[in-house]
């Protein structure tokens, strides 16, 4: 399990890799070979702001001929944002089909293969088929989860999961959360209830909050990014389905633009498919050495 961690960001980097080095291999960069790089950094959904500043970056440095002067450009933009690492208690949230329920059960396969002892809640009582999918994976797993009933209050079974979690000493709560109420406000309010329970219930334990989001979405990602992180304090950023994109670029505008570091990339549907993001292996990855 678990060793699958370069083809995470094989599929978000090879379209984007090979036209760079094909790039690069024809030695200098003249004013056409910059803009076809401008063309492969929007291509892979870099966005229009964060392009520019990469461009403007490397025609200021002393060897922008070089790959390293890009390697080093990117790592700068990434490096200022590092993900702190998971806390005692995990929410995951984002819009509806983004990947919550299943990175729910990815991360918990993961902090179990590391010898944790790990709690699964199912918060998104809205729709009954969403418990039955955390349930599957919990018994798949063998990880134990805490369910309520179907429309009941999520801070309710939240509230329950931490006394759960509590009571029989779990090293991780993970709690997985509707992605579509009535209204965004409703959704948004129903989050901010959540932290509530939980920051009253476990006063001690150090909250998470993960925004999932579809890497398949390209720039719209990042619209619902903002929206999050408005009004919800966002820790990190899990970028799911990133089997199906090759658009790498995506990550550099999220943390450029939001300064929201990413947590996790996701790949594929299987409990092992997901990778702890690195910056310096994502850009090496990404352009070679
Ligand atoms: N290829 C691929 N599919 C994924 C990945 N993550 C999730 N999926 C699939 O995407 C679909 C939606 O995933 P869910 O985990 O149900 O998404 P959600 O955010 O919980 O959705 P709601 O509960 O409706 O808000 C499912 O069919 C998953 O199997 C991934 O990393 N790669
Ligand atoms: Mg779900």
């Amino acid at each position: 399990m678990f060793k699958r961690i370069s083809s995470a960001f094989n599929a978000l980097y090879t379209t984007f890799s090979s036209s760079v080095n094909s790039l690069f291999s024809s030695g200098k960069l003249d004013t056409e070979a910059l803009a076809t790089l401008e063309k492969i950094l929007l291509q892979a959904d870099t966005g229009v702001a964060t392009t520019q500043k990469i461009i403007q970056e490397l025609k200021k440095s002393p060897d922008p001929d070089s790959k390293a002067a890009l390697s080093t450009i990117l790592t700068q933009l990434l490096a200022p944002v590092t993900y702190q690492g998971d806390g005692d208690i995990i929410l995951l949230v984002g819009i509806n089909g983004g990947g919550k329920t299943t990175s729910a059960a990815k991360i918990a396969a993961l902090l179990q293969s590391q010898h944790k002892t790990v709690l699964l809640a199912a918060a998104d009582t809205f729709r009954a088929a969403a418990v039955e999918q955390l349930k599957l994976w919990s018994e798949r797993l063998h990880i134990p989860l805490v369910t309520g009933i179907s429309q009941q209050d999520p801070s309710a079974v939240v509230y329950q999961a931490c006394a759960e979690y509590k009571k029989n000493n779990y090293d991780k709560l993970i709690i997985d959360t509707a992605g579509r109420l009535q209204t965004k406000s409703h959704l948004m309010k129903e989050l901010e209830k959540i932290q509530r329970t939980i920051t009253k219930q476990l006063p001690d334990k150090k909250i998470t909050t993960l925004l999932v989001i579809d890497s398949m979405l390209g720039q719209n990602s990042l619209e619902q990014a903002k929206l999050f992180n408005e009004s919800t304090q966002l820790d990190g950023i899990i970028l799911t389905k990133t089997d199906g994109t090759g658009k790498g670029g995506i990550v550099f505008t999220i943390v450029d633009t939001l300064k929201i570091p990413i947590a996790y990339v996701t790949f594929g549907e299987q409990a092992d498919q997901i990778a702890p993001f690195n910056t310096e292996k994502f850009v090496s990855s990404l352009i070679g050495d």
